[in-house]
């Protein structure tokens, strides 16, 4: 056992360590110390310890965790009346043995819900009081069981449409808009101590972010505790640019808004979808020609998101004020959801950390850009 351990761990440490002794700081949470934590999504199998290399990566590198799936309605909430914490538990206790800022993703989102969220015991669709009830129960069980443990949560994620517009969720139609609203309101009667965060994709595209201004703008003139924006980064090597990100990132700050980029990766493989989305219910049909690098990273590429990465850490730098945690989502380029979406089966390369839990130039070229924010 003991041999086991030492093995998969080994390789990791010598990977942080070697980087360690190429240059000072050597990890991504003391680079960034003082500016923001940096944080990382974590899996079933980091969080129980099963993926001992994983572990020990995040531990070495990271300040902060999200959970990449185990807090979503369907996992924590399968039917009305039964919870799972099982995992969850694991995963604020995780973050806590290792003092790290926690962070709950997500509470109310048109995904990962299950349909009987919706419906009374006949199929019916509920009506506004009984959606707006079930909605408060859920929130007070989950943010009032990890009270004070759980720092900041997402509490409404993806409800605006790319122009801007609300979207047609069953949230929006049964319950009508004020239900971000009053999401908020619960979930800061739970724990009135969290950051709550509206947490979106593309809102450094003008039309969508025009309309995520307005209805924070909204929110913030009715009183409602909304303390931050989430900024998901599921970005590409040429979208958003630099001029997109700090046009952004202004314009929250101006609403008093804190910004954590919050699901940060950067895609390297040809695009599949016309127009950049994290729309998880997109699929497309594999083919050679989108997946072009099965057999690694060619060097070139490797150099091209090296300097994305610095690039766009040389924006979150300059509005450190506002910026308070970037999350990447993921811990190896293994582990990314990019591998499967939007075409499944891609060898995907987003992350800092390659398949084998090597740091990446990309890693190299963080810790680098840490302490020099662009002008
Ligand atoms: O990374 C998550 C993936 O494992 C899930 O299959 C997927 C299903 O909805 O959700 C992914 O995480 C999403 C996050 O919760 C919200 N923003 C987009 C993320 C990537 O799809």
């Amino acid at each position: 056992m003991l041999v086991q351990v030492r093995s998969t761990v080994l390789p990791a440490l010598l990977a942080i360590g070697f980087a360690a002794t190429a240059q000072a700081p050597a990890s991504l949470k003391d680079a960034y110390q003082g500016d923001f934590v940096i944080g990382a999504a974590i899996n079933a199998a980091q969080i129980t310890g099963e993926d001992v290399r994983g572990d020990a990566i995040i531990k070495a590198q990271f300040n902060s965790i999200s959970p990449e799936n185990c807090l979503k309605w369907e996992s924590v909430h399968p039917q009305p009346d039964e919870y799972d914490f099982t995992i969850p538990d694991q995963y604020v206790a995780f973050g806590e043995k290792s003092h790290m800022f926690i962070v709950g993703h997500n509470l109310v989102w048109h995904n990962q819900v299950p349909a009987w969220v919706f419906r009374d015991d006949k199929g019916n669709l509920l009506d506004r009081d009984a959606l707006l009830a079930r909605m408060r129960d859920h929130i007070h069980t989950m943010v009032g069981r990890y009270k004070g443990r759980i720092q900041s949560w997402d509490v409404v994620n993806e409800a605006l449409n790319e122009d801007g517009t609300m979207r047609q969720s069953l949230w929006e139609k049964i319950i009508g808009d004020d239900y971000i609203a009053k999401a908020f309101q619960y979930a800061h009667e739970a724990d009135p101590q969290a950051q709550l965060t509206y947490n979106d994709y593309n809102l450094e595209n003008e039309a969508k972010r025009s309309g995520a201004i307005a209805l924070i703008t909204k929110l913030k003139g009715e009183g409602v505790p909304i303390t931050s924006v989430g900024l998901q980064g599921h970005d590409s090597l040429t979208w958003p640019t630099v001029d997109q990100m700090d046009a952004t990132l202004s314009a929250f700050a101006k609403l008093g808004m804190k910004v954590a980029i919050s699901e940060l990766d950067v895609d390297v493989l040809p695009p599949a979808t016309r127009q950049a989305t994290a729309d998880v219910t997109v699929s497309i049909q594999q083919n050679a020609a989108l997946n072009p690098y099965v057999n690694g990273l060619p060097d070139s590429v490797q150099q091209q998101l090296a300097k994305r990465y610095a690039d766009l850490f040389g924006v979150f730098l300059k509005h450190r004020d506002v910026v308070n945690r970037v999350t990447f989502w993921g811990v190896t380029d293994g582990d990314s959801w990019r591998n499967d979406w939007p075409v499944r089966g891609r060898t995907s390369y987003p992350l800092l950390f390659d398949r084998a839990g090597q740091p990446k130039p990309a890693f190299d070229a963080v810790i680098r850009a840490a302490g020099q924010p662009a002008s």
